[in-house]
């Protein structure tokens, strides 16, 4: 597995934080690195699989990644992301401990994957332009202060992502359904019992669901249902019906044809360990 070091990233020794835009992120193999990365999505969509698990991303989703973290990018469609890559959280210069304000060591998958806003990415972008100006910067000055933004990025992702349960603004409403989904797409789904449960008209479900995802409700359920049933298939002895209706597939043959839509691969080939 490739190993990404700092030295080809960062501007000088001394530089402890820097900015990789990926506009957009092309599919990328798997890898992991000597610095620690926090990945912020503008647009787009695309699978991100971190540490073998897989998570749909879309516009707003926002991850922690460590050094020794392994993650790659597939199915991705005009994703549109910004990499913030910065030092180990004890190698700063002027911050001695940011660790407070990262998800915790054995944190788990929704600590590490957040959810901001749009004006909360609005926000962001707003250090992240002051940060970019100031890699070049390499003067104890310019160190101090992109350390000092670097910071305030931090607590102000902090602040902004929410998990509300289809309370709050629109916005909220659609995370909360978003998490439900995370959680249950394995179930039945009724979109408009669903719609009903977290206030939001049919209609606005399926356009802002499509804004923040890039797709359909029905193609992202499919999506998780997907990943996890390729999940299931590296990783245990179910046979390939049963992890199709474990996973929401009452037709085998619909799955099958679903699964090689969307990885290239027929659940078998999968299941053989050929790819
Ligand atoms: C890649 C990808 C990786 C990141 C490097 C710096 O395109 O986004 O996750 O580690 O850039
Ligand atoms: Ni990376």
């Amino acid at each position: 597995m490739t190993r990404l070091y700092a030295e080809n990233f960062f501007s000088s020794d001394d530089a402890t934080v820097t900015i990789e835009p990926r506009l957009p992120q092309m599919a990328f193999p798997e890898h992991y690195h000597d610095f620690w990365e926090i990945l912020l999505v503008e647009k787009g969509s695309g699978i991100h699989v971190l540490n073998d698990q897989p998570y749909v991303l879309g516009s707003g989703s926002v991850c922690f990644i460590r050094a020794d973290d392994h993650h790659l990018f597939e199915n991705v469609d005009d994703l549109n992301l910004i990499n913030i890559l910065y030092r180990a959280p004890g190698k700063f210069h002027y911050l001695a401990d940011i660790s407070r304000f990262l998800p915790s060591q054995d944190a788990v998958d929704s600590q590490v994957n957040w959810q901001i806003n749009h004006a909360g990415m609005q926000q962001a972008k707003r250090f992240i332009q002051t940060l970019t100006e100031l890699t070049t910067d390499n003067s104890p000055e310019g160190i101090a202060a992109s350390e000092g933004q670097f910071l305030q990025l931090l607590i102000m992702l902090r602040h902004s992502c929410f998990q509300t349960q289809g309370e709050g603004s629109g916005e909220e409403r659609l995370q909360g359904l978003l998490n439900w989904l995370q959680h249950n797409f394995c179930n039945d789904v009724d979109w408009l019992v669903l719609a009903e449960q977290f206030s939001l008209p049919l209609r606005t479900l399926h356009r802002q669901l499509k804004q923040r995802t890039g797709m359909t409700p029905q193609r992202y359920l499919n999506r998780l249902r997907l990943l996890e049933a390729r999940k299931r298939l590296q990783q245990s002895d179910k046979t390939i019906t049963e992890i199709a209706h474990a996973c929401g597939f009452s037709d085998s043959n619909h799955f099958s044809t679903q699964f090689r839509r969307e990885f290239s691969h027929s659940p078998k080939t999968i299941r053989k360990g050929e790819r």
